[in-house]
């Protein structure tokens, strides 16, 4: 928008009326353009206003509300910005009454909803006053709502006025505004008054708008006022629950500050008058941990004070495992006159019955706030949403000042990880103790944990990484320990500070040590519909709102298609990231088909090669050997759920492979795909690929090439990748595996369900081990689906199978330095181990369903948190993973053939 125009937005077709005094324009709503269907002529001289002539000039507006459509407000727009105090007079007729309701007020998906419920259906028809850049107030009237409503860009919902309006009667209506007084008038009564206090929009332009139904406005006439005299009267505060639009709203006189939902979560929320929700919450006890639980069915809700002070008190109980606990929250919101703010108190009781007890091996949680805008867009080519908090400071228990960005990837030393619990990474003060996100120029949440009834007690603030909502947790007890009988208590405060001061916080904190300040990460910068060039790494630790493709070693700057950098990947190994809506990107769109293509070029290649993946597709087009850069890609429908996609490339096999110019763009519905790109999807397990082997490594295997590859041989493109000290050895003319027990290991860089029947028959030559736990091999999301280990650091070791943490123990059988076969069947029934061809083992199934937490198969450790631990000292050799429970005659053939 150019704001030197005395027009706000000139795009496409314009209307200009001539110089008409007094215009009478019908606005047909439904077909998405806003229609002069017929013009009064005009009717007298054009006036003048402080040089502004009156009126000059009405047009359309369609560039403003971003295109005409249904559900989204058109505009006839006029005047320049500077204006000032005027008052807008015209006569309005709502002609036919919106019977569609959409966009409905939604509580739900809090972090997808933006622009402070600007397109929030039921209204046919409004005035749009001091419109500046992108920030204006509005008047929308309703019919079905039988209310007129003041809404603006920067404060939201700011009044709301019932009014019995009728449809095809007309109506006299009168807007002012006097500096940040505005007011609106219906046939002379005053409908609409307001003082913006907070941030008042002083001067702009005015339009007439349309939203649903069809209205019609004539006589409409624009004048100016004198300036305001004096201040705005103070503020007072009047807090009630009132039911709107059919839920339950907590009003500040005329103001909705908040949404209570049935559901013990409050949204919407308010933190300073007139000013823009910033955030919602729930009002109930969980936790994940072992004895989980979730007190979110409401049992009691009850209102103790109305008026200067709001009191409610909400009762809550676990629907499904724990009926018999009780978390209970009790809310007293105040106005802060100094301040100017509201301030959320809150007294968070979880009740233990006599007769039960808790083991937490989990901090408790007492809220969860998740931050409108919080995020920003994953893509720097899509729409650029506002994100006015994007960092976080904190007060540590020492007293300094920390902060964090908030980009993600939970990058800091506190998402978890146990380094994290000993240097006590982000321990609140309970006396003070405050945690608050900055970055807004008029109000920054604060989380101010003031006080517990359990004393030297531990708080927790962890910001997934995700959503980036800010999950409160709590300790009662050591870590471990078991609540008794009894109620525990936290207070907790929610309120804001202004802009200043969150600025001055950010100055004054130190980042937050994270794992590694000076790790870098490739950025996804592409978008749908945009190419990404790979050129864009930053450092961890610094605020960015893209999603990244990975660590940062995978960007190579010095090659590329057209430019010098491209995403490489060496060896078994892929790159990745997520695209739509929940990303803030551009959406992907249902019963729509996308194109999915990148340039790549090869150096030694073996299996597979490059590949694309695209919403739980994937496309192999069997790309090998050295070869220049050749375009590849594919066309399919991903698999929902839509808002959140994810998408990548991958090097199935040995050698190298560098992608450029990777692009996803929607295909329009009569384009056929143009050669070299793909119809459809090519998955890697093509015809070939061993019916009864899903995995096969041995001797053969050994790619020894840059990437340290396996190649499975198996045919399913399960090859696996040396990591850190892990190695190839040569022993008696055999290549095998050595891992140290520290950081060396193997790992899959596809994932498998785990899913019985499965056999996984390997040879092991223990070193000297170094653990209680040495692992031979892990499997699934966090090690969760498999952990098979040899037990303690005494020979004869024994063997430790943990499928899905159930325990089956086979003591002292295996020897130290010398080659065994071992074979762990599970046909979903029986779980059988041999040793040597021989059964040591029978145990019944853990018959669950592994496919929940597929992932890797690791050899030679676990990995916690991306690092390896419980490693194994000593050989692998001949690793297969089967997908049928082999029988004693098979596994005593594998035996007798020897280490492979
Ligand atoms: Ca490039």
């Amino acid at each position: 928008m150019n704001p030197h125009s005395d027009f706000v937005s000139l795009r496409g077709k314009s209307m200009k009326l001539a110089n008409p005094a007094l215009i009478c324009v019908t606005f047909i709503a439904g077909t998405g353009i806003l229609t002069p269907v017929s013009v009064v002529a005009a009717r007298g001289a054009a006036t003048s206003w402080g040089g502004w002539t009156v009126p000059v000039n009405w047009q359309r507006d369609e560039s403003w509300v971003g295109g005409a459509g249904d559900n989204l407000w058109s505009y006839a727009t006029f005047g320049n910005e500077k204006r000032k105090d005027y008052a807008m007079e015209c006569s309005l007729r709502i002609d036919t009454a919106t019977e569609r309701m959409e966009p409905k007020y939604e509580a739900g998906w809090v972090w997808t909803k933006y622009g402070n419920n600007a397109e929030v259906g039921g209204y046919e028809a409004g005035l749009v006053l001091r419109k500046q850049g992108d920030d204006f107030y509005r008047v929308m009237f309703s019919i079905p709502f039988q209310e007129v409503l003041l809404w603006s860009t920067r404060g939201g919902f700011l009044q709301v006025a019932s009014f019995p309006l009728e449809v095809k009667k007309e109506y006299s209506v009168r807007a002012q505004c006097q500096g940040p007084h505005v007011t609106l008038a219906i046939d002379d009564k005053p409908v609409i008054d307001y003082w913006d206090r907070t941030c008042p929009i002083l001067s702009g332009s005015v339009a007439l708008g349309l939203h649903e139904g069809a209205a019609h406005f004539s006589s409409a006439r624009v004048r100016q006022v004198p300036s305001v005299k004096g201040d705005a009267p103070p503020h007072k505060a009047a807090f009630h629950f009132r039911d709107w639009k059919g839920l339950k709203w907590a009003f500040d006189g005329s103001e909705p500050i908040f949404m209570y939902g049935g559901n013990c979560h409050g949204y919407d929320a308010k933190l300073v008058p007139g000013y823009k929700p910033q955030l919602s919450m729930y009002w109930y006890w969980i936790n994940y941990g072992d004895e989980s639980f979730y007190a979110d069915k409401q049992t009691a809700f009850t209102v103790q004070e109305e008026a200067e002070r709001l009191r409610f008190e909400i009762s809550a109980t676990d629907n499904k495992e724990k009926a018999w606990l009780t978390g209970k929250t009790a809310v007293t919101v105040t106005y802060d006159s100094l301040n100017n703010r509201y301030v959320y108190d809150h007294v968070s009781d979880l009740i233990i019955p006599d007769g039960h007890t808790l083991r937490l091996n989990h901090p408790v949680e007492f809220t969860d706030p998740v931050i409108h805008g919080h995020i920003g867009s994953a893509s720097t080519q899509g729409e650029q949403w506002e994100t006015p908090h994007p960092w976080s400071v904190y007060k540590h228990v020492s007293g300094k000042l920390y902060k964090l960005p908030h980009n993600h990837v939970s990058w800091y030393a506190g998402y978890g990880k146990p380094a994290w619990r000993e240097a006590k990474g982000n321990y609140l003060d309970p006396k003070g103790g405050f945690w608050a996100l900055v970055g807004d120029p008029v109000a920054n949440p604060t989380f101010i944990v003031q006080d517990s009834s359990v004393k030297d007690s531990e708080f927790y603030t962890e910001l997934c990484g995700w959503a980036l909502d800010v999950h409160k947790r709590w300790y009662p007890v050591k870590p471990g320990g078991t609540l008794q009988p009894g109620t525990y208590t936290v207070k907790w405060q929610l309120t804001s500070v202004d802009g200043r001061q969150g600025n001055q916080w950010l100055q004054e904190a130190e980042i937050c040590a994270p794992d590694d300040l000076d790790k870098r990460l490739l950025l996804y910068t592409g978008g749908v519909g945009h190419v990404e060039r790979f050129d864009k790494a930053v450092k961890w630790a610094n605020p960015f709102s893209e999603y990244p493709w990975g660590d940062a070693s995978l960007q190579d700057t010095q090659v590329g298609r057209t430019d010098s950098t491209s995403l490489k990947l060496a060896g078994p190994r892929s790159a990745g990231a997520t695209v739509g809506a929940s990303n803030y990107s551009e959406p992907v769109l249902e019963d729509t088909l996308y194109e999915v293509s990148a340039w790549v070029k090869t150096d030694g290649v073996v299996g597979e090669g490059p590949g694309l993946r695209f919403g739980g597709q994937e496309y192999f087009p069997g790309v090998t050997g050295t070869r220049d850069w050749q375009r590849i890609g594919f066309v399919c429908k991903p698999n929902p759920p839509l808002y959140i996609v994810p998408f990548g490339a991958t090097n199935s096999g040995a050698g190298t492979v560098w992608f450029d110019d990777f692009l996803i763009r929607p295909v329009a519905k009569d384009e056929k795909p143009e050669t070299p790109i793909a119809s459809a999807p090519v998955p890697i397990n093509l015809a070939g690929a061993s019916p009864e082997r899903l995995l096969q490594w041995n001797s053969a295997s050994d790619a020894q090439d840059a990437g340290r590859t396996l190649l499975d041989l198996s045919k399913h493109g399960n090859h696996g990748r040396l990591e850190g000290s892990a190695t190839i050895m040569e022993e008696g003319g055999i290549r095998v595996i050595e891992v140290d027990g520290i950081q060396g290991y193997v790992t899959t860089d596809r994932s498998f369900a785990f899913s019985p029947p499965l056999t996984l028959t390997l040879w092991v030559k223990p070193g000297k081990l170094e653990h209680d736990w040495n692992m031979i091999a892990t499997g699934g999301a966090w090690n969760r689906a498999w952990n098979l280990f040899l037990f303690y650091k005494q020979a004869p070791y024994s063997i430790d199978f943990r499928p899905w943490g159930k325990r089956i123990f086979t003591e002292g059988v295996v020897p130290p330095d010398q080659w065994s076969h071992l074979a762990v069947v599970d046909d979903g029934k029986t779980v059988v181990i041999y040793l040597n061809g021989n059964v040591v083992k029978t145990e019944s199934s853990a018959g669950r369903n592994w496919a929940a937490v597929d992932g890797p198969l690791v050899l030679g450790t676990s990995i916690h948190y991306d690092e390896p631990k419980n490693g194994l000292a000593g050989r692998l050799a001949g690793v297969t993973l089967w997908s049928k429970s082999l029988d004693k005659a098979a596994v005593k053939d594998l035996f007798e053939k020897g280490v492979e």
